[in-house]
Parts: structure tokens; C-alpha cells; sequence
């Protein structure tokens, strides 16, 4: 029996750090009605998609911290979202930061759900690869994710939902060929990922003026390789004086992007998605079984980090 489904990917312009829940609330609304309008099966929303990117400022207030992020899921302001999709018979995802009480202690990460078409959540997904540092440093913008989240402890799971199997990461997981790697060996049909990208930190020119090339560049090969679509959603445009970039896609378990945002606002593009796509790969020439040799590639897992020239 095919299967197919219809994916919305749902971008957002820039949020204000003085923007209320409610006000970006309102927005993500939007975008689901629409996604619902095109009869979208599942939207996608991006990396924390209910705040400004606030990793960029030094912030030292555990009050004025703990404002950006989410106590729990749903909460007063965000369960309008679950029963709109409920309402709706949609399904999404949806990035946020993520203030847990486990351990016995406070505890944030950068944390996705997948929610079903009944507005119920079937899977949490806590970012495993932190970027940028976690004190200030001599550049132009900042990015303290370190300061600001725990590594994800959750691993990479996949959920059967939406008639195959889906998995979520977050932005800069995508740049890691594991991350893919380890939902493809459980035969993920679809992955599910949302992203902040600045531009303009202080990295070199080059870096900079590659960035949207890598961003394509690393989805793509993530998608091919593990014969999987991979719906990659941006938070872009000019965001406090930050630009981020956009390109929103949904690409093919062949590794094309079959559909792009145009814009760097608020915007959705939609794709009917056969899930089956990546059968033919999977057979052949990614048949994980039949041509994988982990057991030659070495001891990799001896050495942590890779070896750089001297200073
Ligand atoms: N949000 C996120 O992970 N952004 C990173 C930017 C890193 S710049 C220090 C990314 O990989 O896009």
C-alpha cells in the first residue's frame, strides 16, 4: 500500500525579544491553518520557535533566563497550538527551549516534540550537538549554546506515526553525518528539523558567504545517504540585529530539494511526500546490510576529537 503523506514546512520570519508567546503563538497558528488548507498531514515548525535565538546575549538573570523557556508542554500559552491541531487533524512539530525538573535539579535543553494528529505528543527530541561556546568571547555576535542547554540524553530515537517512521534533530545535528546515520540504521522515513542559522558572528568571510551552500549542502547528503526525506525549517531574516538565514526545504531520500521558501518571513511550503521513495536506495546501493563494514573502519570511537596542527 503507497505511502504518502503531506508535509508542510512551515518557516519563521525573525521573533523579538520583546514579542509575547501569544503574539508568535498567533503566527504559528497561522501557518498551520494554511498547512491545513493545502490538507497537510504534518507541519513543521523550527528550533525554537517560540522565542527569539537568546543564546546570542550574555544573559546572568536566572529569572530573566528562565523567560525563554518552556516549563512544560503544552503550557498556558502554547496549548491553543494542540487544540488547533486536534481541531484540525494535523499533525506537527515544534522546537522550543525546554526548563525540566529531573535529578532533582533544574535542567535546560534545546528540546523538539512530534505531536499526532489528535494533539498528542508521540516523541521529545533533546539537540545532542551544541555549537559555540559557553563564555563570551572577542567576536562580533555570540552563540552560547553551551552556557544555555545540556547535551540532549535522549539519543536519536525514531516513532512509527504519520504511516512510517520519524525521527527529529535540530539544527546543528544536521551538519553530522551520525546524526542521520543512526536514524537511518533504524530505517527512519522521514526527519524532521529545525535550525537557527546567524551569519555574521565574527567568522571568517568565506565561512559566512557559505553558509546557505553548507546548510543545503550537509541536508542533502544526510538525505541521500540514508535514504530519507529530511524536512529542514528555518527561524531566518534580520532577527535583533542578527541575520539568519532561511532557505527552507523539503528534500528527497534522492538528496534534491523538491521544494524551497522563497522568503526570509513567515512561510509554507508544502509537499506531497511518498515515503517509499527511499525503498529503492535502501535495496541497493544503501542496502545497509548487505555493504556496510563497520566492523573495518577502525577503532573510532578511541579518539574524541580530530587531530589539529600545531598553534
Ligand atoms: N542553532 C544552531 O545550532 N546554530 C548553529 C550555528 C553555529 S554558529 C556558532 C548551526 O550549526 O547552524
Amino acid at each position: 500500500m503507497p505511502r504518502f503523506i503531506i508535509v508542510g514546512a512551515a518557516q519563521l520570519g525573525p521573533i523579538a525579544r520583546s514579542d509575547s508567546r501569544a503574539t508568535v503563538v498567533a503566527r504559528l497558528l497561522e501557518l498551520m491553518r494554511e498547512a491545513h488548507s493545502f490538507r497537510c498531514d504534518l507541519v513543521a515548525f523550527p528550533e525554537m520557535a517560540l522565542t527569539t535565538f537568546f543564546p546570542r546575549w550574555d544573559l546572568q538573570d536566572e529569572d530573566e533566563i528562565d523567560a525563554f523557556y518552556e516549563r512544560e508542554m503544552p503550557g498556558p500559552e502554547t496549548r491553543i497550538l494542540f487544540e488547533e491541531a486536534a481541531k484540525l487533524g494535523i499533525g506537527f512539530s515544534l522546537g522550543y527551549a525546554e526548563l525540566a525538573f529531573e535529578e532533582g535539579r533544574k535542567r535546560r535543553f534545546n528540546t523538539s516534540i512530534l505531536v499526532d494528529k489528535s494533539g498528542a505528543i508521540i516523541g521529545k527530541y533533546r539537540k545532542v550537538h551544541l555549537p559555540g561556546h559557553a563564555d563570551v568571547m572577542d567576536r562580533a555576535g555570540q552563540h552560547l549554546e553551551k552556557r544555555f542547554f545540556e547535551v540532549g540524553n535522549f539519543g536519536f530515537p525514531v516513532w512509527r506515526a504519520f504511516n512510517g517512521i520519524f525521527g527529529m534533530c535540530i539544527c546543528n545535528d544536521r551538519r553530522w553525518p551520525e546524526t542521520y546515520r543512526v536514524m537511518g540504521l533504524q530505517g527512519v522515513d522521514m526527519i524532521l528539523l529545525g535550525y537557527n542559522s546567524p551569519v555574521g558572528l565574527g567568522d571568517p568571510y568565506e565561512l559566512d558567504a557559505l553558509e546557505p551552500f553548507h546548510n543545503h549542502l550537509v541536508m542533502q547528503a544526510g538525505a541521500y545517504q540514508n535514504a530519507t526525506w529530511v524536512v529542514g525549517v528555518a527561524k531566518a531574516g534580520m532577527e535583533e540585529g542578527f541575520n539568519m538565514i532561511g532557505q527552507t526545504a523539503i528534500i528527497a531520500p534522492s538528496g534534491e530539494i523538491v521544494a524551497q521558501c522563497a522568503t526570509l518571513g513567515d512561510e509554507l511550503v508544502v509537499r506531497k511526500c511518498d515515503l517509499d521513495l527511499g525503498l529503492p536506495y535502501r535495496r541497493d546501493i544503501f542496502n545497509f546490510a548487505a555493504h556496510r563494514r563497520p566492523e573495518h573502519y577502525g577503532l573510532i570511537t578511541e579518539r574524541k576529537g580530530a587531530i589539529l596542527p600545531p598553534e
